[in-house]
């Protein structure tokens, strides 16, 4: 049976990830910080499919319980065949002069430090085994740039640079590094980025149709089961409503 590592599973495209994952027979092992969500979450996952589900409950800023968790995985637990690098987020929408710093480091220290605590502990993993596959979740804020984006869209182009060059790093190794950068999806993302400000939330998805975690997740899965010689580097996914970070048609109808 198949491992997979999944960032950020106690909502959006994380637990979507993590459900198709299971579906499919994968072993594994869910990350978050709500430790109810993560419990219940994975049990309801290990009850319903015939897997094994380790959830693991930890801050990814923090690199002590980056170790503490995944540094000493049991032996039957360190084959991971795919790590999703999916937890983010973004925290406010304030112009570059107004900007909150304890929301610009929590944007840094989440979407770039975290991810990289991370892999620095399951990469060796996967170049001992000389295999493996690691899903870097972008943004069309890693492509471009839109007003008051700043540090988010900044954050996600590092996430861009990073996986061009993990790929390069990890290319003697045999492991496959893909991102998938996916435009206006509801989630609890915007939830988040207004800080519990539910309707400023809701208007983001109002006059057309967003993507659903689903079909990031469907994307994520049909990625990772291609031939082990086809790798898809960048997959740029957006609603048919969204030709870029800032082009919309809302109220299109349907004839
Ligand atoms: P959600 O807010 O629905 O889910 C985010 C997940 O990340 C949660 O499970 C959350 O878990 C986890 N997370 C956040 N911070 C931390 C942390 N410090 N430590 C551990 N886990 C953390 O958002 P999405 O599913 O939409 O976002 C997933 C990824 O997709 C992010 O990287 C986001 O930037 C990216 N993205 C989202 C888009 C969208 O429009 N929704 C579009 C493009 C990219 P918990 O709170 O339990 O810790
Ligand atoms: C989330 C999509 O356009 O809000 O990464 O930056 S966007």
């Amino acid at each position: 049976m198949k491992t997979a590592l999944i960032t950020g599973a106690t909502a959006g495209f994380g637990e979507a990830i993590a459900i198709k994952f299971a579906k499919n027979g994968y072993n594994l092992i869910l990350t978050g910080r709500r430790k109810e969500l993560l419990l219940q979450i994975s049990e309801q996952l290990s009850n319903k499919y015939a897997i094994e589900v380790l959830p693991l409950c930890f801050d990814l800023r923090k690199l002590e319980e980056v170790e503490k968790h995944l540094g000493q995985l049991p032996a039957e637990w360190q084959a991971i065949d795919v790590l999703v690098n999916n937890a983010g987020l973004a925290v406010g929408m304030n112009s570059i002069q107004e900007g909150v710093i304890d929301d610009w480091e929590r944007m840094i220290d989440t979407n770039i430090k975290g991810l990289l605590y991370l892999t620095r502990i399951i990469a060796p993993l996967m170049v001992k085994r000389q295999q493996g596959h690691i899903f870097n979740i972008g943004s069309i804020a890693g492509k471009e740039v839109y007003v008051n984006g700043n540090v988010y869209c900044a954050t996600k182009h590092a996430v861009d640079a990073l996986s061009k060059a993990m790929r390069m790093d990890l290319l003697p190794h045999n492991i496959r590094v893909s991102q998938i950068s996916p435009g206006a999806a509801e989630t609890e993302f915007s939830i988040v980025r207004f800080k519990g400000d539910k309707e400023r939330a809701d208007n983001v998805y109002k006059g057309y149709e967003p993507l659903q975690a689903e079909d990031i997740a469907n994307v994520v899965y049909f990625v990772a089961t291609l031939p082990a010689h086809v790798n898809i580097n960048d997959l740029v996914i957006m609603p048919t409503a969204q030709a870029s970070a800032t082009v919309w048609n809302k109220g299109y109808k349907k004839v």
